[in-house]
């Protein structure tokens, strides 16, 4: 299986490093992945360092997309996607830059993946969980995904996280396109128009951490974003 790891970054300086490092330590000889970094022109020139790495480092095994401006995190998902499917990748999964998503569960999840379209690095199953956050920010992810979940009557338990493992087929077949969330809401849509196309999906148990350094980019504008996002899924339904 050829697989790709899309990184979206925004001022990611401080992580961007080490999180490249450590995936080829763990993942270089067994799952080999290639990484795409999808940076928005970061002020602190993460896309100078990593673009630095892959030259000296890790020659074919790291790409980056330096975007003139910041554009959002699901243009950034989508461009990524989009340039995984152009290059014939197999799989491609979704993970941050700072150190929330640890490498560690992609082998668990790549291996799920061969009896399923995609693979939700979960929360909120049987064995997964959060470190670090305060209690308003589990209250807003948790209830989120209870919220999304509700709304849409979907079978997932973490609809808002980020860290998931898609099937090129179901990428190519969910009308990226027309996409039209772009904070929290992104991941709840993409799972959301999955399942609408009858693909199935498997939550794997995941323990998040709290971003290790770096800014949050996470704002009232996102949350309240999802509040009503959702209720415009659902009333699109089908017509997605
Ligand atoms: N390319 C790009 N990446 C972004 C943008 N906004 C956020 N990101 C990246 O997307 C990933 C998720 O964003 P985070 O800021 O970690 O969001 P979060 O996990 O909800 O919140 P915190 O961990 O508290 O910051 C990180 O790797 C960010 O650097 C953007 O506009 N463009
Ligand atoms: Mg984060």
């Amino acid at each position: 299986m050829r697989l790709l790891i899309v990184i979206p970054t925004f001022n990611e300086a401080q992580n961007i490093a080490d999180l490249l490092h450590r995936i080829q330590r763990l993942l270089g000889n067994t799952l080999a992945p290639h990484i795409l970094v999808v940076d928005d022109n970061s002020p602190d020139g993460t896309c100078d360092i990593v673009t630095d790495l892959t030259h000296d480092r890790y020659p074919g095994r790291i790409s980056t997309l330096c975007r003139p401006a910041k554009m959002g995190l699901a243009s950034a998902y989508v461009e990524g996607f989009r340039w995984g499917l152009a290059h014939e990748f197999d799989a491609i999964a979704e993970m941050d830059a700072d150190f929330s998503h640890d490498p560690i569960y992609l082998p668990r999840m790549a291996a799920a993946l061969k009896s399923r379209d995609f693979v939700v690095g979960s929360r909120y199953t049987s064995g997964g969980g959060v470190k670090g956050w305060r209690m308003w920010r589990r209250i807003v992810s948790r209830g989120g995904s209870l919220y999304a979940r509700a709304i849409l009557n979907l079978p997932i338990h973490d609809l808002t996280g980020g860290y998931n493992l898609w099937s090129r087929h179901v990428l190519e077949t969910i009308g990226l396109d027309r996409i039209c969330s772009d904070g929290y809401t992104f991941q709840i849509e993409l799972k959301y128009r999955a399942v609408q196309r009858g693909f199935h999906g498997i939550e794997i148990p995941i323990v998040f951490e709290d971003r290790f350094a770096g800014h949050s980019k996470m704002s009232r504008r996102i949350v309240w974003e999802a509040v009503w996002r959702v209720w415009h899924l659902r009333l699109a339904g089908r017509r997605l």
